[in-house]
């Protein structure tokens, strides 16, 4: 098991007291998914958009890291081969977790991006709609938050060691969006072991060949036991 790809949702970030988008008191039962996840819906209304996510921005930074992130930061730590985390989480517990090998797939809500020249910079806690973006002064700052019809972040990268992978596991995902719900047909096709870990199966859960159920914060350490054992 020398190159193991992790991808993980908004399951691992439950137990540290952030909300999952489909649960059902989750965030899209409280905000309409068109109003504040889309390019579209930031060009209606920004002020919306810019203060749903100034909440997010808040909520994760008064979260911490659980021991399922911790976890992970250990299997990193220890492991012998390649570890990649690939997240569709904004939240930064990951990497105040410990990880070092990440990718931010759907973006970051602490970074600010620049709609005119694509600049990014650490954003305020409180952005606002029409803050100027400090390297060409255009009124385009935006969250930098990957939205649906966008292009997720650094996929190259994610493809390729995905096309290496020995074992890819998918940690608290729905598996109800695309690119990420698909990584798992792709780390089957490179011969890898599959392993979903969830409260429940997901939407792409046939298609792993192993399944470990229940909450995270457990589930997570023992699974990286053992693994470290073997
Ligand atoms: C626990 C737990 C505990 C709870 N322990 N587990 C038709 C077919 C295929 C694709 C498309 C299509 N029509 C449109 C598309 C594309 C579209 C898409 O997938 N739409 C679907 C709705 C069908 N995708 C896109 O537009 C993406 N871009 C794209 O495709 O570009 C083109 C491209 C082409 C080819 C290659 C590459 C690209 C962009 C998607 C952007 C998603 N953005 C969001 C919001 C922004 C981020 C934010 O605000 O935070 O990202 S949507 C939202 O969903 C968020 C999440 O990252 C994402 C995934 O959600 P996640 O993490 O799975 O959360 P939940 O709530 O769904 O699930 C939580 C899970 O945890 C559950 O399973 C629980 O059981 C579990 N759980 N507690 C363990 N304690």
């Amino acid at each position: 098991m020398s190159n193991i790809v992790i991808l993980t949702g908004a399951g691992i970030s439950a137990e540290s007291g952030l909300e999952t988008f489909r649960a059902e008191t989750g965030l899209w039962a409280q905000h309409r998914v068109e109003d504040v996840a889309t390019p579209e819906g930031f060009a209606r209304d920004p002020k919306l958009v810019v203060d749903f996510y100034n909440t997010r921005r808040a909520q994760a930074a008064e979260a911490a890291p659980n021991a399922a992130h911790k976890a992970l930061a250990r299997l990193e730590a220890e492991h012998s081969g390649r570890v990649l985390v690939v997240t569709q989480n904004v939240d930064a517990l990951h990497e105040r977790g410990g990880t070092r090998n990440l990718i931010h797939m759907h973006g970051a809500v602490n970074s600010a991006l620049c709609a005119a020249c694509d600049h990014r910079w650490e954003a305020p806690m409180v952005m606002a709609a029409g803050d100027t973006c400090p390297a060409c002064s255009q009124p385009a700052a935006r969250p930098d938050i990957v939205w649906f019809g966008e292009m997720p972040y650094q996929m190259d990268e994610i493809f390729e060691t995905l096309g290496q992978a020995d074992l890819f596991a998918a940690i608290g995902t729905s598996g109800n969006v695309y690119p990420a719900a698909g990584f798992v047909a792709e780390a089957r096709r490179a011969g890898a072991d599959t392993v979903e870990i969830n409260l429940e199966p997901s939407s792409v859960g046939s298609q792993f060949a192993r399944h470990i159920t229940g909450p995270a914060t457990q589930t997570v350490p023992a699974w990286v036991d053992a693994l470290l054992a073997s």
